[in-house]
C-alpha cells in the first residue's frame, strides 16, 4: 500500500572536507526538523534535474558553491499521520567554493566523521551513516511515528547504481 502513495522529492547534501575526514552539518534553525542537525538540501524545483536542486539547496543553505554533487543514497521515508512519503536524494559534495556561512536557516559546523553527532541528528541517520561511509550507494526506507523520532519499521539495502 505504501508503495502507491505519493512521493515529494527533496536532496541532502553532505559537504566533506578535501581529505574526507570532516562532514560540514547545519543545525536547522527553522521548519521541518528545527534543532536538529543535518545536511543542507529541501524540496527540488519543476524546472531543475535532483542534482541541480542539491547544489542550489547547499548554496542557499551553507554558503558552498558546488560545480557538481556526487549521488550516495536514497531515503525514503513514511511519516504516519503524512499521506504523502518523502523521497530524500543524498549526496556529497567533495570540491566547492566559498566558506560556510550562517543563514536564517541554518548554523553550519563541521564534524569528524567518526565521532558524528548523532543524538543531535534525524533518528534513521546512524543507520545508513555507515554504508555511506563506506563508499556504497545505498536505498533506504523508513517508517517513522508521528513523533518524528520513533522508527517503527525500517529496510536498508546496499544497491549497484541509483
Ligand atoms: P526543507 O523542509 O528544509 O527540506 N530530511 C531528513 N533528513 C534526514 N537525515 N532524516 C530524515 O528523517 C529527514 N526528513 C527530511 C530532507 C527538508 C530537509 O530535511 C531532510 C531535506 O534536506 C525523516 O525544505
Amino acid at each position: 500500500a505504501h508503495r502507491a502513495m505519493p512521493h515529494r522529492l527533496y536532496t541532502l547534501v553532505f559537504p566533506m572536507d578535501s581529505a574526507r575526514s570532516r562532514v560540514l552539518l547545519g543545525m536547522k534553525k527553522r521548519g521541518f526538523g528545527s534543532g536538529k542537525l543535518n545536511g543542507f538540501g529541501g524540496k527540488v524545483e519543476p524546472a531543475e534535474t535532483v542534482e541541480q536542486g542539491a547544489i542550489r539547496e547547499l548554496a542557499e543553505e551553507s554558503g558552498l558553491v558546488a560545480a557538481a554533487a556526487a549521488r550516495c543514497g536514497l531515503l525514503l521515508f513514511y511519516f504516519e499521520d503524512s499521506p504523502v512519503a518523502m523521497e530524500v536524494h543524498v549526496f556529497q559534495a567533495r570540491e566547492y567554493s566559498g566558506v560556510p556561512v550562517e543563514t536564517d536557516e541554518m548554523r553550519p559546523e563541521w564534524f569528524g566523521v567518526d565521532s558524528m553527532p548523532f543524538d543531535r541528528m534525524w533518528a534513521d541517520d546512524h543507520i545508513w551513516w555507515p554504508l555511506m561511509m563506506r563508499g556504497d550507494l545505498f536505498v533506504g526506507r523508513f517508517w517513522f511515528k508521528a513523533d518524528q523520532v520513533t522508527i517503527t519499521r525500517s529496510e536498508l539495502d546496499r544497491v549497484d547504481s541509483l
